[in-house]
């Protein structure tokens, strides 16, 4: 049978000769971030990647192929076209199938990285349980992915628009290692702590890649994630009044399912001024940094 996925040349290179990789999601900037700086963050991710001395590999679905390494063109058509679909693990076959465009979640993206043998993908915050979940069952399908695709994931913690307790159960009964960066706090993504505690805390990229060798000789099928908190964090008594707003205007739109996240995320970088947008941009470009850095630690262990 032949692999549904197609490698850039540079991935295709690094990965037999264990150089490191690092995956990258595809819907953070098609559906997370507002363009046109969407274009410009993309490309800078991939710059940090590289600045760290590993390969990026930004995956989404071009035509009906899994791409790990999207081209530059690959990635402004994914960026600047409208209607791109946000592709769940669910999704990937029948986007395939229909030979259709579309961009990956941490869920998808993480699945196609293991695929192909990449052993870290750096994103901005993963999805996790929404705050009304008792009702709506909306709980991202990123955790039941995670706990059994074994990548190491480096995120600022899950986003604060989310019920972070309730995600923090759920990625334990999961049983999806946490690791606190320089922490021992779970951070809330716009916000360094979302006020709970971590049990394990690493300060140095050859610890995470020592945990990543001992998860692979127990064979154990979950994800790691690390947990990256951001520098600056946005003011949090501007951040509780613009999450109350978005929240209502969710409410008052009847918006729902995949359209969530995009909704709340694009409320924050109205309502904050581009604040939010600058938290969000940094994020990112850490947990690129790191995910590059632990990518070494990997390989040169
Ligand atoms: N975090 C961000 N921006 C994003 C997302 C997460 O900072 O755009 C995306 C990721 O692709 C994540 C998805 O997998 O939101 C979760 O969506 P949902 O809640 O519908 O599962
Ligand atoms: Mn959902």
């Amino acid at each position: 049978m032949t692999s549904p996925l197609r490698l850039s040349d540079e991935v295709a290179t690094a990965l037999p000769a264990a150089r490191p990789v690092v995956a990258l999601e595809s819907t953070l900037f098609v559906h997370g971030l507002p363009r046109p700086v969407n274009l410009e963050v993309a490309a800078e991710i991939e710059r940090i990647v590289r600045e760290e001395g590993a390969v990026p590999a930004t995956i989404g679905v071009v035509a009906g192929e899994g791409v790990i390494g999207l081209s530059r063109d690959e990635i402004e058509r994914l960026s600047t076209q409208s209607d791109i679909p946000k592709l769940g693990v669910r999704d990937l076959a029948p986007a395939l199938a229909l030979r259709r465009d579309g961009a990956t979640t941490v869920a998808s993206t993480s699945v196609l990285a293991h695929h192909a043998g990449i052993a870290v993908f750096a994103t901005g915050g993963l999805g996790g349980v929404h705050r009304d979940a008792v009702d709506t069952f909306d709980e991202s399908a990123d955790l039941t992915t995670l706990a059994r695709t074994p990548i190491t994931i480096v995120s600022a913690g899950v986003k604060s628009i989310l019920d972070v307790a309730a995600t923090l159960e759920r990625l334990e009964s999961l049983s999806i290692t946490i690791l606190g960066w320089q922490t021992g706090r779970f951070p809330g993504f716009y916000l360094r702590d979302a006020g709970f505690p971590l049990d394990w805390t690493v300060e140095e990229e050859t610890q995470v890649a020592a945990v990543m060798a001992a998860r692979s000789r127990l064979d154990l099928p979950g994800a790691i994630l690390v947990a990256n908190p951001v520098e600056e964090e946005l003011d949090q008594a501007q951040h509780d009044r613009v999450l109350a707003e978005a929240l209502a205007a969710a409410q008052r739109e009847d918006v729902r399912g995949k359209a969530i996240t995009p909704f709340l995320l694009d409320q924050f970088h109205r309502a904050t001024d581009g604040a939010s947008l600058r938290v969000n941009t940094e994020i990112i470009y850490r947990n690129a940094r790191l995910g590059a850095r632990i990518a070494r630690a990997w390989s040169e262990r």
